[in-house]
């Protein structure tokens, strides 16, 4: 079973609309009678679960392009993909809130619409953090956090074999077993452990569970017992800020998790980007000729 139709049994049933929509203008162009964007992909932008940082970026792009004739559904990442690819195959226009790395892009022809505002921001960076005190308590694992880095491509490769249905661990191990001198720079002249505990949490968007999943196999290559906890995205920060969770890769800065990262500040330790040049926004398919930019949604 692949993970899309493991996750799509999940939760695509409910398309629940998110107040992003405020009461009903309608434009201009609707008037005019020939069919704008938004008439085309019926004023829908397809989102992922409410409390991504993607979503609360798609939110401050409602407002500040003025898009109050819009709406996006919120569900998760799975079912978001799931409407792509319907809408891909027939060639249909569809736009949806999206990043990269990710295997849509690998799979098919898409584009980000220029934000001139910035409100998505343009690149960002995955960075690495630990709880506090991390560094005391486990000092190999620690090390091992800090080093790791590695590039979208690295990270594509195990997504796309999950995306193709092979079990994410397995994937992973794929992934591992074919670059050991990478890893070799993240784990040369680190003590192994004997069985200790560690606890790596993240949210299931496809690129996290690509990592996380990698990085559980690197600690535990190394003695570690490791757990990995999925979780929604205002707990993955708060249980790195309690210390209930030891580490996580997933954090995107300086715009994604913008919110949580000024909520908890001070509150856990950044080991710094583990990757960059990584982007989110919103995507659509690149034989959406005439839409360029978020300000061609006003049209
Ligand atoms: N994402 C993928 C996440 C971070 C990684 C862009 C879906 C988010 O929006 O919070």
């Amino acid at each position: 079973m692949t993970l899309l139709k493991k996750f799509t049994g999940l939760g695509a049933a409910a398309f629940l609309a998110v107040g992003l929509a405020a009461c009903g203008s309608t434009s201009a162009e609707q008037e005019k009678g020939d069919q704008t964007v938004g008439d085309s992909v019926g004023y829908e932008i397809v989102g992922i679960d409410p409390g991504s940082g993607h979503m609360q970026a798609t939110e401050r792009v409602m407002t500040e392009y003025d898009l109050s004739d819009w709406k996006v559904t919120s569900s998760n990442g799975a079912a978001m993909t799931a409407a792509l690819k319907r809408a891909y195959d027939n060639k249909e226009p569809i736009i949806v809130t999206g990043w990269n790395p990710h295997w849509k892009f690998l799979t098919y022809d898409l584009k980000f619409l220029d934000d001139p505002k910035q409100i998505y921001g343009d690149e960002e960076q995955i960075h690495t953090y630990a709880r506090l005190g991390l560094k005391e308590d486990m000092p190999e694992a620690y090390t091992i956090l800090d080093r790791f880095h590695w590039e979208a491509e690295d990270m594509g490769e195990i997504m796309i074999e999950i995306e193709d249905g092979v079990e994410p661990e397995e994937a992973a191990r794929n992934w591992v077993e074919a670059n050991p001198e990478k890893i070799a720079e993240w784990t040369d002249g680190v003590d192994s452990v004997d069985g200790d505990d560690i606890t790596l949490v993240f949210a299931p968007w496809d690129s996290e569970l690509a990592s996380h999943n990698m990085m559980k196999l690197v600690l535990e290559d190394m003695g570690y017992t490791v757990t990995l906890s999925s979780v929604e995205p205002g707990p993955l920060f708060s249980s790195l800020a309690s210390g209930g969770a030891d580490a996580s890769v997933a954090p995107w800065l300086p715009y994604t998790h913008k919110v949580y990262v000024e909520k908890y500040e001070g509150q856990f330790d950044d080991l710094g980007p583990n990757m960059t040049g990584v982007r989110q926004g919103l995507v659509v398919p690149a034989y959406m000729e005439d839409v360029n930019s978020i300000e061609d949604l006003k049209s």
